[in-house]
């Protein structure tokens, strides 16, 4: 039977009509799909297990997320950073333990810590578990790490430290105030869980200390086990990291444990503007800057060091790089006397990276400038032109910015002496220091 034009244009419309409900329906039905926001813990801000859409913050985005994996039946497998509680399931344990996070109750949660846990040189992930929040803990006292607790507002949870001469006097009133943290030995690296005076296995039980916290190198707190042992989590950083993932993460893991993530989102966001104006200072001229870093008197860095990677992060070349020095960070210069033959190493900067109390300006600058720089002058062909000290107690991307300032001459102090008071200004409890009349960089350029 032929059907008439008019049934056929009516069976048309009835079609479109019908595919248009079906679509629509399917459309409405379908759970928003939230894999697109899944990330991984490779690329995420806050290494945190749950933290699953990759930002710095644990938030009822996360849950939504996983609530939504959950509703699509995907597994742990699938997205191994939407499992909080580290069961191996995706399931409302998971969400539970975020939303207490969320509150701020006290759990256990799972991250990385940043740690070169097997020794290579080379930092690495490693999943540790931590009980939350996080009140009442003891440190190794490097100036990084000092330096790193303060702006991000951990003062009096600080309730032990160990640290050496070098650190500032900045803490006076704080870190260095033993009325208020206990010292726990002279060593920057190295905290005795036993040493005969009782002091960090009785501070734990007296203060109820539930963590320690070290920084990533191998040589930091190598007695981890006892402090494990005594059920005291160890949480480690990298303090002295120049690079914008890793001191997010730092900060923001530090943020959460403490509950003081409004002022890690404030430091991040700085972090990340000073790190780009210096990006740019250090790439716009397309110069190309050889430099040695020397850590220690009469002691050049080489290989992969703290101090090397501050010189690569302003685009310098460290001019050793092409020798043969083994597995050690640092040379004696006396026994290394091919560092100033000029037919291998060429350079024209020596940055001498030192710890000393720039804040309270204590420091006789005249006599540190003689006592690095003569038995390098002596030898080197520049003598003594060239050679700078620059303050190792600062926030890191401030001492990017000095070492930027005297390589590329589109920066100088003026500029860097800037980056740096935006640091001074928005995150040093109750100081007024005006680091222009003060001296982080000698001599000034
Ligand atoms: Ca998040
Ligand atoms: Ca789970
Ligand atoms: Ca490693």
């Amino acid at each position: 039977m032929a059907m008439n034009k008019n049934t056929k244009i009516i069976i048309a419309v009835v079609v479109v009509l019908a595919i248009v409900v079906v679509v629509a329906a399917v459309f409405l039905m379908q759970p928003q799909d939230v894999t697109k926001d899944a990330k991984e813990m490779e690329t995420s801000e806050l290494k945190m297990y749950g933290n699953i859409n990759g930002d710095g913050f644990i938030d009822d985005k996360d849950t939504k997320i996983i609530k939504g994996l959950i509703d699509q039946g995907k597994t742990a497998k699938d997205y191994p950073l939407a499992d909080a509680n580290q069961d191996g399931k995706l399931s409302q344990e998971d969400i539970d333990l975020l939303n207490k996070v969320i509150k701020g109750e006290s759990c256990t949660i799972w991250h990385m810590n940043l740690h070169d846990y097997n020794e290579d040189g080379i930092m690495d992930y490693e999943k540790v578990s931590t009980k939350f929040p996080i009140s009442s803990m003891i440190c190794t006292g490097s100036s990084n790490t000092f330096m790193m607790l303060y702006m991000a507002g951990i003062i009096d949870e600080v309730k032990g430290a160990s640290y050496g001469s070098t650190v500032d006097n900045l803490y006076n009133d704080c870190y260095k105030d033993t009325t208020k943290t206990v010292k726990l030995g002279t060593s920057s690296t190295k905290i005795d869980f036993e040493d005969g005076k009782g002091a960090a296995s009785d501070l734990i039980k007296k203060e109820n200390v539930t963590a320690v916290l070290s920084d990533w190198n191998r040589t930091y707190l190598t007695n981890e086990k006892d402090f494990e042992n005594a059920g005291v989590d160890v949480i480690r950083f990298a303090a002295a990291s120049t690079e914008i993932d890793v001191i997010a993460h730092d900060y923001y893991m530090l943020g959460l444990l403490f509950q003081k993530q409004d002022r890690a989102k404030e430091v991040v966001a700085y972090m990340k503007e000073v790190l780009d104006k210096i990006e740019q200072a250090s790439t716009k001229e397309n110069k190309a800057i050889s430099a040695v870093v020397s850590s220690m008197t009469n002691y050049y860095s080489v290989g992969d060091s703290d101090y090397t990677a501050l010189l690569k992060s302003v685009h310098g070349k460290n001019a050793l790089d092409s020798g043969n020095w083994g597995t050690t960070t640092s040379i004696k210069v006396l026994d290394n006397l091919d560092v100033f033959n000029t037919d291998k190493y060429r350079y024209d900067y020596v940055v001498h990276l030192r710890a000393y109390n720039g804040y309270t300006a204590e420091a006789d600058m005249a006599k540190l400038y003689n006592d690095y720089t003569k038995t390098i002058a002596e030898y080197w062909e520049h003598g003594t032109n060239g050679q700078y000290i620059v303050n190792g107690n600062m926030p890191i991307p401030a001492r990017m910015a000095y070492v930027a300032s005297l390589f590329y001459d589109g920066v100088d102090k003026k500029w860097a002496d800037e980056i740096h008071q935006g640091f001074v200004d928005k995150f040093f409890k109750n100081k007024n220091f005006k680091v222009s009349d003060l001296t982080f960089v000698y001599p000034a350029e």
